[in-house]
């Protein structure tokens, strides 16, 4: 079946691939010695995998999830689960336990990955979920999943999936604080990453002319799908970072031309001398999203290295909804995510859900062939997130101008973008108020120079009870992902709250607002 009659998502990826399948394709950039990866080599491991699932006779929507280390093998067991029709579901590498726990709980894969030092705890709570088979894999290619997929043929023909059939869930962490798994069809990503070749000029360039430098984590929708899925459907090869290392990506631009990161990766390569024009003389473009990026960073970037930043805008479950042109002086990229993608509707709606006029700010709502299929057994969540007339609504304030183009003012939603990851404060304030002696918590976001914004937590002892905040810190350490553990807690007699009893989060806020500047 071709790309026309197979909507899997695969199909149109393995249609990409260069003629030649000696060329190649990925080239790792830390691992003890580089290693090279052909074409072929992607076209027969993620083969070997994919058969490895298929011989478990799993029903279609069987949800395949996966906590490993960044490696090649763990993008081809990506692209494997696509190829085999089934569900990918990556998850943090730094959830914890209590999270796992939730997440396996909640989706009930059929298969989970994990690294082998981690098997022990994994599998005892996969198990005790239902789930019948635990592979291991670290990113040195050890572990049980490439044993038992050496076994599998290198030839497999791609499992035939409609365009509205579920292809990945990701979870993303809910105001209430219960993470919801965000479902992904095969249309969803396809049709999301053919609109990003043409709107960023991957299909303008000579196929398999392009090399991107491939420095985020492939567990969320920008390293995973938007890095991915590009460069790949351009034939283009990728230098490929286990973690992000500005002194080691810097000293590999010149080979590069195009880069995709959050602000922090941004402002970790400004802050190395090595960061000059001359490093950046093939590149074609710079992408950044994820997180709101500040204006001085967008400034310092063009003024050191020539090149405007392309801020776009999207999110786990609408994967990309707006970007700047691709030719910078088609339009101002300052200050602005640009207007929607071709495809993608956004509207702006005040607090009734009301109509707003060009420039007034409200609340963003989107539509289109990318927008998710709603969480993952939450019908109420999701009929929530939806309008009656079916616009999704972001959760983001902002504002539109005349032109259509788009400005990220806020979120109404409570939640603090670290680094490119999403904390949820309801979640942490949850876990908080279990540990012994706390009474209530509030934890707030606040500027901070390295991940834009960090947590910062209040906490309010029980009567007679004395906290520590440095040991609420060590608790909070053991029980979740430390991207969440809030920076620092301040022990408090009491929340500040305003007369409806509410606790006033922004005075917070303004009271630890300098505490990291
Ligand atoms: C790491 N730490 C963080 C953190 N990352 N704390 C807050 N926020 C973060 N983002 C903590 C670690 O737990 C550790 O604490 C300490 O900082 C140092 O950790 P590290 O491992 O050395 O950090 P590093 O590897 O340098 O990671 C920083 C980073 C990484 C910026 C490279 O966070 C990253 O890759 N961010 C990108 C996230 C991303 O891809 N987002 C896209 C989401 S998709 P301790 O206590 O353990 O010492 C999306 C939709 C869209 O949002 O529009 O794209
Ligand atoms: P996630 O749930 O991890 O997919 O995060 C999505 C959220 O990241 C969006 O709802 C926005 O709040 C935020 N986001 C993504 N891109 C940008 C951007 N360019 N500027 C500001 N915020 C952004």
């Amino acid at each position: 079946m071709d790309a026309q009659s197979n909507a899997n998502l695969y199909v149109a990826l393995r249609a990409a691939f260069p003629d030649t399948l000696d060329a190649t394709a990925i080239e790792t950039c830390d691992t003890p010695r580089p290693l090279q990866y052909t074409w072929r080599d992607l076209e027969r491991g993620t083969a070997m995998l994919a058969n490895l699932l298929a011989s478990l006779g799993l029903p279609p929507d069987s949800r395949i999830a996966v906590q490993v280390d960044k490696s090649v093998e763990a993008l081809m067991l990506y692209l494997a689960v696509l190829r085999a029709g089934h569900v990918y579901l990556p998850l943090n590498t730094a959830y914890q336990a209590a999270e796992i726990e939730y997440f396996v709980g909640n989706a009930e894969p059929a298969v989970v990955v994990c690294s082998p030092h981690a098997f022990g705890w994994v599998s005892r709570i996969a198990f005790a979920a239902g789930t019948r088979h635990v592979y291991t894999l670290d990113a040195e290619r050890r572990g049980t999943l490439l044993d038992r997929a050496a076994y599998q043929s290198d030839r497999h023909e791609p499992a035939p999936r409609q365009p509205d059939d579920l292809a990945a869930i990701l979870y993303t962490s809910g105001t209430t604080g219960r993470s919801k798994g965000a479902m992904l069809t095969h249309r969803n990503l396809r049709s999301n990453a053919e609109v990003l070749h043409e709107a960023w000029g991957w299909a303008a360039q000579p196929r398999g002319s392009d090399t991107l430098i491939h420095a985020l984590p492939i567990f969320h929708v920008h390293g995973l799908f938007v890095a991915v899925h590009g460069a790949l459907l351009a034939g283009a090869k990728m230098l490929w970072f286990g973690r992000f290392d500005a002194a080691g990506v810097i000293a590999r631009l010149s080979e590069a031309t195009v880069f995709m990161g959050v602000p922090t990766l941004y402002t970790r390569m400004l802050a190395e001398p090595a960061l000059a024009r001359a490093a950046c003389a093939h590149m074609r473009l710079f992408v950044s999203g994820s997180a709101p990026l500040l204006a001085e960073t967008f400034d310092a970037w063009r003024e050191r290295t020539g090149h405007t930043l392309l801020e776009r805008y999207g999110m786990s479950e609408t994967v990309m909804l707006t970007s700047n042109p691709y030719r910078p002086e088609e339009g101002r990229r300052r200050g602005t995510v640009g207007p929607p993608l071709p495809g993608v509707q956004l509207r702006v709606r005040d607090e009734r859900g009301l109509p707003v006029a060009s420039d007034e700010t409200g609340g963003i709502e989107v539509k289109g062939p990318n927008v998710f299929m709603g969480y993952w057994r939450m019908p109420e969540k999701t009929a929530e997130e939806f309008t009656p007339d079916l616009w999704f609504k972001t959760g983001d304030v902002g504002r539109v101008d005349a032109d259509g183009w788009v400005t990220i003012v806020g979120r109404s939603k409570d939640l603090i973008i670290s680094g490119g990851y999403n904390v949820y404060p309801a979640e942490v304030e949850g876990c908080i108020n279990q540990l012994e002696g706390v009474a209530e918590s509030a934890v707030v976001g606040v500027p901070h120079p390295d991940f834009g914004e960090v947590g910062v937590a209040a906490v309010v002892p029980r009567a007679g009870a004395t906290l520590d905040g440095a040991a609420i810190v060590a608790a909070l350490k053991v029980r979740i992902a430390h991207f969440k553990v809030p920076r620092q807690v301040f022990v408090v007699p009491e929340l500040p709250r305003n007369a409806m009893g509410k606790v006033q989060k922004n005075l917070l806020r303004a009271q630890h607002r300098a505490l990291f500047a």
